[in-house]
């Protein structure tokens, strides 16, 4: 194993649940799901139970095979992430020693940590669960974050749903204030992207598997594809790796903030699947580069404003390799060339017959005007007080 990816509260055991759905990243990486509610972590699919850790009021942390584990382990923090982090911060020591054990020999190069901001055991805890991988992994392990920012659309009204968007953004704050100074990077995935009847429906779904696919891209390299490189006389690879991840999310004045952004486009047409040598698409470089940096995973963003970015190809070998379907890598990187000086790109093959682009725009805290929107609301919620 190389990696470990640690869920905390509903929504980021949810994130971890939906990597793990990509069936080949469990040979890369350790899944762990943190939550207060034994219930939610029953709705996982692909985090089975000896890797669920329940912690409650007056529990302790509590290992998903223990008998008696949905009894000890319900209740939650029902938005109260001070709660969640009075329990927490007394066990950090125990989860060291829990994600020692899951992790098995050694330790991890990179670490992801999945939090949701609106609640309160994410918020509460997630910062703890950072602390807890330092812990027992020194000073070589990088920890990226991910955290969902809560959607707190809706004019400002006086009943409850404004108070629980206010509720919402003064979770969030307190939970990303706590997250940055133990993160080497945030990567920001704003439920605002969603329509508000999606949100409100609880449809995450889809937007859960558009992250974590993004994700799985990123760090998997050649590895997940199961491709030698070497094999293909025409292709150079261009890899980007965790470590260049790292180094992308990571400003010379602090943490980096970071938004994903993913396009997919078909490279063979419908008729192609039926009849092999047939209905051959082209890619056009500009067309992949917009897509994916229009599905960007944060609300009211400025590219223009990144200070960092990077991203990477993946395409079947004739479009990167062919004179006639080549993709115009240059065409992709000018895009993100046009954003900021620092721009890392990668090429990888794919044998599927889609042609993906994944990318990190990376921002200081102060060029996220949503979690500026989120400050000021938060700051309403403390006059209100
Ligand atoms: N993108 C996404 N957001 C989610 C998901 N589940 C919940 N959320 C949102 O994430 C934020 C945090 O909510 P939860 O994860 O339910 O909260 P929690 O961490 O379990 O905390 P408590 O239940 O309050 O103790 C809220 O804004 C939710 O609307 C999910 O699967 N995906
Ligand atoms: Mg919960």
């Amino acid at each position: 194993m190389v990696y470990l990816f640690v869920g905390a509260g509903q929504a980021g055991c949810a994130l971890v649940d939906s990597v793990f759905d990509n069936k080949r990243i469990s040979t890369l990486a350790t899944p762990v799901a943190v939550n207060s509610t034994a219930r939610d972590l029953q709705n996982l699919s692909n985090v089975g139970s000896e890797s669920w850790y329940g912690i409650a009021q007056g529990t302790g942390l509590v290992a998903g095979d223990t008998t008696g584990f949905e009894e000890q382990v319900q209740g939650g923090f029902g938005r109260e992430p001070r709660e969640a982090d009075a329990v927490a911060s007394d066990l950090v020591g125990p989860m060291a020693d829990a994600f020692q054990e899951q992790f098995g020999e050694g330790t991890p190069s990179f670490a992801f940590v999945f939090v949701g901001l609106g609640g309160g055991t994410g918020c509460g805890i997630g910062p703890h669960v950072v602390e807890a991988i330092r812990e027992f992994s020194g000073p070589e392990t990088d920890v990226i974050t991910v955290a969902v920012l809560p959607n707190t659309k809706g004019d400002v009204r006086e009943d409850d749903d404004t108070v629980s968007a206010v509720r919402q953004a003064e979770n969030a704050v307190y939970g990303l204030d706590r997250l940055e100074p133990v993160s080497d990077g945030i990567v920001l995935v704003d439920n605002q992207r969603l329509a508000f009847e999606d949100a409100a429906e609880g449809r995450f779904g889809e937007f859960n598997e558009y992250v974590a696919t993004g994700i799985v891209d990123l760090i998997s390299g050649a590895v997940l594809e199961r491709i030698d490189p070497g094999e293909y006389e025409s292709f150079d690879p261009q890899t980007v790796d965790l470590q260049d991840v790292v180094t992308s999310l990571t400003l010379p004045d602090g943490t980096g903030y970071a938004a994903l952004g993913r396009s997919v486009v078909r490279t063979r047409s419908l008729a192609g699947y039926f009849l092999p040598f047939v209905g051959r698409q082209s890619v056009d470089g500009d067309t992949l580069a917009d897509l994916a940096v229009t599905k960007r995973s944060v609300a009211d963003l400025s590219p223009s404003l990144a200070k960092k970015a990077i991203g990477q190809i993946r395409a079947p070998e004739r479009y990167v390799a062919d004179d006639d379907y080549r993709i115009e890598v240059s065409v992709v990187r000018s895009r993100l060339d046009s954003y900021c000086s620092e721009v890392n790109m990668g090429l990888m093959l794919t044998e599927r017959n889609l042609a993906s682009f994944t990318t990190l725009l990376t921002f200081t805290r102060g060029d996220v005007d949503r979690i500026a929107e989120l400050e000021s609301l938060a700051a309403r919620g403390r006059g209100r007080a």
